[in-house]
């Protein structure tokens, strides 16, 4: 990839890569979304948020109706459907012009989200099911592949690798190449070290100092350590909802290792940390 040149092309949307740490927003419309502080009653309560994060500087929003937190079962397609579409459309009404994410690893509800009006599919499988590939790659959107080990379910139960940063790496290599193989071009890829998804608080803190590294597949990176359990056992603050400080911790020392993006809960207050964070860190050209 020439220098200088770094974008992330999301259907007609052109991130600018690079220039500074862009910021994705969380919407969670789950019924156990309580890192968030409140469980959305209505379509409309988690449109009002996605507005917010939008007006506090968000360069996206990502839209998710199934918990991938640890522990977690799965929801079937048809009711991870009731609960985003809504959002979608409404937050398309509301802030038109948003880029909008949807955080699913269905190919159905990718599907149905694309055309109602998201530009990125965020998926947590990494594209391992091949009809999503498809999907992303007819919709001319924008992928996030991340890297996790097993399943929300179990992936927790005492996480095991010989090298980490060297089987995450090799993972992404993999699924940026099954991404293009699905005629997704790379311009449209961005890559996730999937921070707590089968990983202990060793292996969260290898790979977000292994940042630079995974910067060299040449695809965006982002990370996504929000309010995430490593944090609260660095801290000792219990509720999600108060892991403010290491979560901005953790978005600063991301955007000094080079990540693109951050996905993060606390928008406002990140898109302030960031601001001095990229002024010390990004050089102009
Ligand atoms: C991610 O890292 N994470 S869902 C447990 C928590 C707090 C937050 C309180 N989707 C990622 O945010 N997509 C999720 O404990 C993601 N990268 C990308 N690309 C889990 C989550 C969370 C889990």
């Amino acid at each position: 990839m020439p220098d200088g040149a770094r974008i992330w092309i999301c259907r007609d949307v052109v991130f600018t890569l690079g220039e500074r740490t862009l910021v994705m927003g969380i919407v969670n419309v789950t019924p156990d979304s309580f890192s968030d502080g409140a469980l959305f009653a209505s379509a409309e309560d988690a449109v009002a948020h996605a507005a917010r994060l939008v007006d506090d500087g968000a360069d996206l929003v990502d839209v998710g109706g199934e918990s991938t937190r640890p522990g977690s079962d799965p929801v079937e397609a048809d009711e991870e459907l009731r609960r985003v579409v809504p959002v979608i459309e409404g937050l398309a009404k509301a802030r038109p012009g948003t880029p909008i994410s949807v955080d699913t690893h269905k190919p159905e509800v990718a599907r149905v989200a694309l055309d109602a009006g998201a530009c990125v599919v965020n998926d947590i499988a990494g594209g391992r099911d091949g009809r999503l590939l498809e999907i992303v790659s007819g919709a001319r959107a924008g992928i996030v592949l991340m890297h996790m080990l097993g399943e929300p379910k179990t992936m927790q139960e005492d996480p095991r690798y010989d090298d980490v940063v060297a089987e995450v790496n090799e993972f992404l290599r993999e699924r940026i190449e099954a991404a293009v193989f699905a005629g997704i071009p790379e311009e449209r890829v961005c890559i996730d070290p999937g921070i707590g998804f089968g990983k202990n608080v060793d292996h969260n803190l290898a790979l977000l100092r292994a940042v630079p590294t995974l910067r060299m597949l040449g695809a965006a990176v982002m990370v996504g350590a929000s309010r995430k359990r490593f944090i609260g056992t660095l801290t000792g603050v219990e509720d999600p909802a108060a892991r403010l400080e290491g979560s901005l911790a953790v978005a600063v020392l991301a955007a000094a290792h080079g990540a693109d993006l951050v996905r993060v809960h606390d928008v406002q207050a990140t898109v302030r940390a960031l601001k001095v964070a990229d002024a010390v860190v990004r050089e102009p050209a």
